[in-house]
């Protein structure tokens, strides 16, 4: 099926490039999943593309806990994520001024030269987005941002009115791709949705199939209903990359996030 058929609004009012493309990888792979990959070895991330990269739209990464990183070895990681058709998301959750965000694009990650999109807080203002923006283009490259507006994490200290005042400064910047909401909790969300509108992205972690608490806080909701609450992709870590099958489980939520857009 086509993007714009299937994804209707989202689709006519985000002509952001980026915002298009996952759209389009969406359709190609019938999934709306990105895969969080934290594990903690080269091998162990390149066995999960292999095992899982056909099901998944998108992979997000922790490029600061791999303990054996290497530059050439990350190289080559990306580039079997780019062969899977995957859009590379570094969860990095940015929050300093606009001047150091943009440094810290660069250093020994070098962040700005494989992302396509990456995390950050809004706390310090506005002057964030336009940072890492100044990071991508420092190597003539294009990436979006996704703001935390709310977080899975119990007790976090994201309030509806923090909330909103991330979403007022988010929702006219071209640099920001969207917005993280928290999958567990599908009213906050559909109250989210209901702010940001129709055209900016709005990925959730938080969702299991294993609906209920995790470890040290985490908090999971139901795949489906983050979808129908107005989330576009759902980021799952641990239901695919600990399940004793992974392939299996990235096929069953990619079937259930595709399903669950489709009856959007
Ligand atoms: O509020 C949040 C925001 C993020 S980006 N809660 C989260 O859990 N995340 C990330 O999503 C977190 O850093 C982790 O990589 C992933 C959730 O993994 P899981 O194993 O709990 O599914």
């Amino acid at each position: 099926m086509e993007a714009p058929q299937v994804w209707g609004k989202r689709w006519q009012e985000n002509t952001l490039p980026m915002a298009r493309r996952y759209m389009e990888v969406a359709c190609r792979k019938q999934s709306l999943v990105c895969l969080a990959a934290d594990r903690s070895t080269m091998a162990g991330l390149n066995q999960l593309i292999d095992e899982v990269g056909q099901h998944i739209a998108a992979l997000k990464t922790h490029v600061d806990l791999v303990d054996d990183w290497t530059a050439d070895s990350w190289a080559a990681f990306c580039a079997k994520a780019e062969a899977a058709d995957l859009i590379i998301f570094e969860d990095r959750k940015f929050a300093d001024i606009g001047k150091i965000s943009r440094n810290q694009m660069a250093g020994v990650y070098d962040i700005r030269s494989w992302s396509d999109l990456v995390t950050a807080h809004l706390i310090s203002g506005p002057d964030i987005v336009d940072g890492l923006q100044a990071g991508w283009a420092d190597v003539n490259r294009q990436g979006g941002v996704l703001l935390l507006a709310q977080m899975s994490s119990r007790g976090n200290l994201l309030n509806p009115q923090y909330t909103a005042q991330v979403v007022e400064k988010g929702k006219t910047h071209d640099g920001v791709f969207g917005f993280i909401g928290n999958g567990s909790r599908p009213d906050e969300l559909r109250e989210l949705r209901k702010t940001v509108g129709e055209a900016k992205m709005i990925w959730t972690p938080g969702v299991n199939l294993a609906v209920g608490d995790g470890e040290m806080g985490q908090r999971y909701g139901d795949p489906a209903q983050a979808i129908n609450a107005g989330s576009d992709c759902i980021i799952v870590g641990s239901g695919i990359h600990m399940a004793d099958n992974p392939s299996q489980q990235a096929a069953k939520y990619a079937e259930v996030s595709w399903h669950a857009l489709l009856n959007r």
